[in-house]
Parts: structure tokens; C-alpha cells; sequence
């Protein structure tokens, strides 16, 4: 006899069925339900894109009536106001559910408790809080942005064993292998936009798009440009893509450079003064325009100024078998750096995991 499944089980049957959709559903959170009836799965969904229907209405759906007297299992709280779409609340409650197990609180403000509330004033048992740390994991960009309005920063570098991101002559291609550049690629397609400074434009003209076997979807490019110094022929502007190109300049840029790239078909956005781009006012800028996930393939002095100034949310750090050497080359954060160790940026929930022959870790920085 096999042992019978429970509510972890099937939670974590909703996060699979959430992670069909890593990508897909921005501004969105990655949602899946599973209705349950007798030990019986009855009926399952997830969310597949803005605007479609929330997973709870998916798997109400493919339950039918068996949803009568059911669990029905989400990895977020069920919503009860009316956005692209209605309250899964009252859909829920017009079915005859009976419980329902949702992993974590939907920070949304639009939410936040009330759906609960909703369910137990209609006599539904209400369960929370189970898997709920895997639940936040799962939808961390979504959490980031729906609270403070910016993309969650996810930074990504590749070094050598040594620490550095390329060579004194400045050869970078490739550090890692096709199996880390595969991820890099992944990673593209499942955030909003990517982030690089003008120096990586000028020094290896990127495209920036994502290209995986099975095709994939693109990154708004975002070029950190304070002096507009782009030229008119770089990939970023002449690559097609289904995504577009931003801009980040600061009062200091040329009037008629900004005119020629705006003709050249980016979107070129002020951000401050100068000398440097106001990285506070860019993220605000990107979360107006619903980025709610943000890739930055930095180089040395773009990962510092982000770095420094505390906005990154999580690290992607490659460690590749190879050693380089060499005072002047460049390792993954450069800078004025930190002076006295007690203030050095501290990482928590360091994550070990391995593609080909090199390493990876991701990690959290922790700021005070
Ligand atoms: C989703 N999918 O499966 C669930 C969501 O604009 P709307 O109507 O699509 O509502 C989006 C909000 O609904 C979202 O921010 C979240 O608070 C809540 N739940 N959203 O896209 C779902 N269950
Ligand atoms: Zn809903």
C-alpha cells in the first residue's frame, strides 16, 4: 500500500504546476491549484499569462462539480478583488469548496489577508503557512515588485577560479561552458528585462536576446549610457527583437546623440544629473513600465554600483575551473570596494549547485 499523499504533497504539486509558467505570467505571480476531493486529485491549473485566468478558476474548471465538499491547494493566497479578472474568492466559494491550503499570504495590498478573511466568512477552513519559505522562493520577483514598485536585481557574473572575469588583454569568450551559458540564457527568458553598462556594449557588441533550442522569450535591453555614447550601429539597436531598448542616460548627454538614438528606434530615459545614471530612479522607472524582474550582466564597475549601493536582491556567481592571473585582471567587482571588512557586503542562503564543469552560486545579499 502506498502511503497517502498530503497537504505538502500536494503543494508542492502546485509549485511544479506555478513553474510551467516561469516567465510568462509577469506582472504576475506563477500560480498553480489542485483540487482534491477523497484523496483524489479532481482537478488541476495554473496561471498562464496576464490577463488569463487565475490557476484557482483553471483547476475549479477541470474539477466540475467533483469540486463540491474538496480541498483546493494553491501556492498563493486566492484573490478577491476584481483586476484583469474576478475574485477567485467568490469562484471558490460558489463551487462548494470545503478547505483550502494556500502555501503563503498574497502581498499584493489589493489582498493581503483579505482573501482568507473572504474564505472563512463564507465557512471555508482556511490552512496557511505550510511550505511557505518554498512558496516566497517561487514567486520572489513577484513579491519584490508588488511591494515596493522596482524589479527584483538578480546580478550574474562568470570567474575564474581566481576571481577574475577575463584576461590582462581583456579576453572574456567564454569563461564558462555551453551548460552555464545555457542557464545565463534561462535565466534571460524568465526575467523582464537585462541590464549592461556601455562599456560591455562598445568592448563586445551583445545582442542580449535569449537564444534557447526551443526559442524563448526576450529581456527589455536596458544599456547604462549616462553620456550617450552608444553607437548607432550596435546590436542592441539593430538586433531584431521582440523586446525594446532602453536607454539610461543622465542630463549630461548630448542633446543630439539622444535625438539619434531615439531615431534609432530606442526608448533613451534621463536618469538624473549625472555624472553617473541615478540606478534608484532607473529601477523606479522600470517597475512604472511593470519590470518586475531585472537581469544585470554587469561588469566590474556596473555589478559595484549596484553592489554598493544595496540593490540587489540575489547573486548568480559562476565559478568556472580555470585560473587566470594577473594584477590587472579584472575580477567580477570593481569600484572603490569596501575599505574595512566589517562592512562587507554578507550573503546569506548560500546555494551550491553545478552546470558541466563549473560551479554556481546563488545567494542573497543581506542588507542592514
Ligand atoms: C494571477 N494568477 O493565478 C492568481 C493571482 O490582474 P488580475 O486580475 O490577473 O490579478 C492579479 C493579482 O491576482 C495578482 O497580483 C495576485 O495578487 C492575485 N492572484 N494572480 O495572476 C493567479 N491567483
Ligand atoms: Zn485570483
Amino acid at each position: 500500500m502506498t502511503e497517502p499523499l498530503t497537504d505538502e504533497d500536494y503543494l508542492r504539486r502546485t509549485f511544479e504546476l506555478a513553474a510551467r509558467a516561469r516567465g510568462r505570467t509577469s506582472p504576475n505571480p506563477l500560480v498553480g491549484a489542485v483540487v482534491v476531493r477523497d484523496g483524489q486529485v479532481v482537478g488541476e491549473g495554473f496561471h498562464r499569462q496576464a490577463g488569463l485566468p487565475h490557476a484557482e478558476i483553471e483547476a475549479l474548471k477541470a474539477a466540475g462539480e467533483a469540486a463540491r465538499g474538496a480541498t483546493l491547494y494553491v501556492n498563493l493566497e486566492p484573490c478577491c478583488h476584481t483586476g484583469r479578472t474576478g475574485p477567485c474568492t467568490e469562484a471558490i466559494i460558489a463551487a462548494g469548496i470545503k478547505r483550502v491550503v494556500a502555501a503563503m499570504p498574497d502581498p499584493n495590498p489589493l489582498v493581503a489577508g483579505k482573501g482568507f478573511a473572504r474564505l472563512r466568512e463564507a465557512g471555508i477552513e482556511v490552512a496557511t503557512g505550510l511550505l511557505e519559505k518554498e512558496a516566497r522562493a517561487l514567486n520572489e520577483a513577484f513579491v519584490k515588485y508588488i511591494t515596493t514598485r522596482r524589479p527584483f536585481v538578480i546580478l550574474k557574473t562568470a570567474m575564474s577560479l581566481d576571481g577574475k572575469i577575463a584576461t590582462v588583454t581583456g579576453e572574456s569568450k567564454w569563461i564558462t561552458g555551453p551548460e552555464a551559458r545555457r542557464y545565463v540564457h534561462e535565466l534571460r527568458d524568465s526575467c523582464d528585462a537585462i541590464l549592461v553598462g556601455i562599456g560591455t556594449v562598445l568592448k563586445d557588441d551583445p545582442s542580449l536576446t535569449t537564444r534557447l533550442p526551443e526559442g524563448g522569450r526576450d529581456p527589455v535591453r536596458v544599456i547604462l549610457d549616462s553620456r550617450a555614447r552608444m553607437p548607432l550601429t550596435a546590436r542592441v539597436l539593430t538586433q531584431e527583437s521582440t523586446a525594446p531598448t532602453l536607454i539610461a542616460v543622465t542630463e549630461m548627454a548630448p542633446g543630439e546623440r539622444v535625438a539619434a538614438l531615439r531615431e534609432a528606434g530606442a526608448e533613451v530615459l534621463v536618469c538624473g544629473p549625472g555624472p553617473a545614471v541615478d540606478l534608484g530612479l532607473l529601477l523606479s522607472a522600470l517597475g512604472e513600465r511593470e519590470i518586475t524582474s531585472l537581469l544585470v550582466e554587469g561588469g566590474s564597475t556596473v555589478n559595484a554600483s549596484f553592489l554598493l549601493q544595496g540593490l540587489v536582491d540575489k547573486i548568480v556567481w559562476f565559478i568556472a575551473p580555470l585560473i587566470i592571473g594577473g594584477h590587472g585582471a579584472i575580477s567580477p567587482v570593481g569600484g572603490t570596494g569596501i575599505r574595512h571588512l566589517a562592512r562587507a557586503i554578507r550573503l546569506k542562503e548560500m546555494n551550491l549547485r553545478q552546470f558541466g564543469s563549473d560551479l554556481c552560486i546563488e545567494a542573497y545579499p543581506l542588507w542592514e
